[in-house]
């Protein structure tokens, strides 16, 4: 169970108002395995990309891809709408993966039918939480991993 490797998605591009929450998701993530995209959650990358001419769009999307394919569970915050977001979950159904999505409903945003449409209750879970819930809701699902 140590030994997991997760798999975050949060919007970049498509803004970063809700990074305390990725902070957050990625801090508790982190209490069960290795978070693959922990930089997604930092301060550091903004929406505007000063570090894409460093590393180069192509780079970005091969190796996202490549961590996708290695990931045990997607684990994504789909608030804040986001085409990367949207893009990694269909890659990722389309590969039989574990997913999370949470979403937030006291945004005032509704949640894309693509998403709150794909959800089989097993493999695709997407679940509306309150913040404080968060840590809660993480576990709960963690712990309905454990035992199948
Ligand atoms: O369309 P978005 O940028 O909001 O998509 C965000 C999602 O795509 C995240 O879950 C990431 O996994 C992935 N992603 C997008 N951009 C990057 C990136 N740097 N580095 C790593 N993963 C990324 C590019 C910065 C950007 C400002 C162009």
């Amino acid at each position: 169970m140590g030994d997991m490797k997760l798999y975050f998605c949060g919007s970049i591009c498509g803004g970063r108002a809700d990074l305390p929450v990725y902070q957050r998701i990625v801090k508790k993530l982190q209490t069960y395995g290795t978070v693959l995209t922990e930089h997604v959650s930092s301060s550091d990358i903004t929406e505007k990309g000063e570090d894409v001419i460093a590393i180069g769009e192509k780079a970005i999307h091969d190796r996202d891809v490549e961590w996708l394919q290695e990931s045990d569970v997607i684990v994504a915050e789909v608030t804040q709408p986001s085409l990367g977001v949207g893009y990694e979950i269909g890659r990722a159904v389309t590969m039989k993966k574990r997913i999370l999505c949470l979403f937030r409903p006291s945004s005032g945003r509704r949640l894309s039918a693509m998403i709150r449409g794909a959800a089989d209750g097993q493999m695709f879970v997407v679940r509306d939480y309150v913040e404080e819930d968060l840590e809660n809701i993480l576990e709960e699902y963690f712990r309905k991993l454990k035992k199948p």
